[in-house]
């Protein structure tokens, strides 16, 4: 299979000869591809350890809408099943075929926004709206999976991050961004909806109060540089080389031991996700007591109906 074949181009910054399309879910508002090598002719040798998950409604500056959050939960949920996988890039396709704006995600869908939150579809009115699927709002779901699954998230900045779109960026465990593009505004207030979660929260914890604040109640533009400086955005790219870039993170991640990774990644967390952060850190430590021989004579004295024998496991000073 040619590179071309396997891969159509789907934004400036994207190398169709880097990627396979995933097939078999039938996206329309994302696209979702596994890093793969190819030989010299182009066809595929072997996948790679990173995934592409990109917003792909660059006439909207990739604004989501509940269908395009069912998706990238979708993808997002078999990257983390995926057992070779160790990195997921998340971007955003463009620029835009109306005026040639780049964007990474705008945030909710303000056209289907009800007064009973975000409706499925245009044209979608109270009465005809599911009433089991209206008004949600869970692109908090898709954020709590970022947060929780055991892989590293990047947030590809290839242009505006603005309201919810933004709250992504903060989530993901590390962001690098377009130097020309990558364009950061928290909009939340300006259009009357709030992040009180990680968007604002989260976002206090890595850059400070005060930062922080500004970012919300002045709703003013920042560069990626800015950024950079505040300490939200790991590194400005210069643009044409911005998925080169983000391969180099996917490959340096690769290279770590994927259980010290997730550890890491769920101490990092713990600390600020309360009782549900020692939950998920907690059940990494569950993972591995299971893999001691003290947790097998646990379970074969269990098994074989007889009083377990600790002798040879010592209490550890
Ligand atoms: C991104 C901005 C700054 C780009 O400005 P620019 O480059 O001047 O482009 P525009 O001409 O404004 O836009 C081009 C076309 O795209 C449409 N468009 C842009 N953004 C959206 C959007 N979010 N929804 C619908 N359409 C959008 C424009 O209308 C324009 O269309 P045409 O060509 O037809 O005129 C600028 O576009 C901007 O400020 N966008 C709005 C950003 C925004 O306010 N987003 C919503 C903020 N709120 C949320 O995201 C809430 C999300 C949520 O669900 C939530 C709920 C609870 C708790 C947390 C969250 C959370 O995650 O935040």
């Amino acid at each position: 299979t040619s590179a071309a074949q396997s891969a159509a181009k789907v934004s400036d910054v994207f190398d169709p000869a880097q990627w396979r399309e995933v097939t078999g879910f039938g996206f329309d508002d994302i696209t979702y591809h596994r890093r793969v090598e190819r030989d010299e002719a182009g066809a595929i040798l072997r996948d790679l350890p990173a995934v592409r998950i990109a917003f792909d409604r660059p006439e909207v500056r990739n604004a989501f809408r509940p269908s395009t959050v069912d998706e990238l939960y979708r993808a997002l949920d078999h990257a983390r099943m995926t057992p070779d996988v160790a990195a997921v890039l998340l971007t955003g396709n463009g620029p835009s075929p109306k005026d040639g704006g780049h964007s990474f995600c705008s945030g909710g869908d303000q056209r289907i926004r009800g007064r009973d939150g975000y409706r499925y579809a245009e044209g979608e009115t109270a009465e005809t709206v599911d009433p089991a699927r209206a008004g949600r709002l869970h692109i908090l779901e898709v954020q709590r999976l970022i947060r929780t699954m055991p892989k590293v998230v990047v947030a590809v900045v290839n242009g505006w991050a603005a309201g919810g779109g933004h709250s992504l960026h903060v989530v993901c465990d590390l962001t690098i961004a377009s130097r020309q593009h990558g364009k950061f505004k928290q909009t939340d207030a300006t259009v009357g909806s709030f992040d009180a979660g990680y968007g604002s929260a989260l976002l206090a914890r890595q850059i400070g109060q005060k930062k922080a604040r500004e970012i919300f109640f002045l709703a003013r533009e920042h560069t990626a540089e800015d950024m950079v400086a505040a300490g939200a955005v790991n590194e400005a790219v210069d643009h044409q080389k911005l998925e080169q870039v983000a391969l180099e993170y996917a490959d340096d991640i690769a290279g770590q031991s994927p259980q010290a990774v997730r550890m890491l990644k769920f101490a990092f967390n713990a600390v600020d996700d309360g009782l549900a952060g020692q939950q998920v850190f907690a059940g990494e430590a569950t993972r591995m007591g299971y893999m001691t021989d003290e947790a097998v004579e646990g379970r074969d004295a269990f098994l074989a109906k007889r009083a377990p024998n600790w002798s040879d496991y010592p209490y550890y000073y």
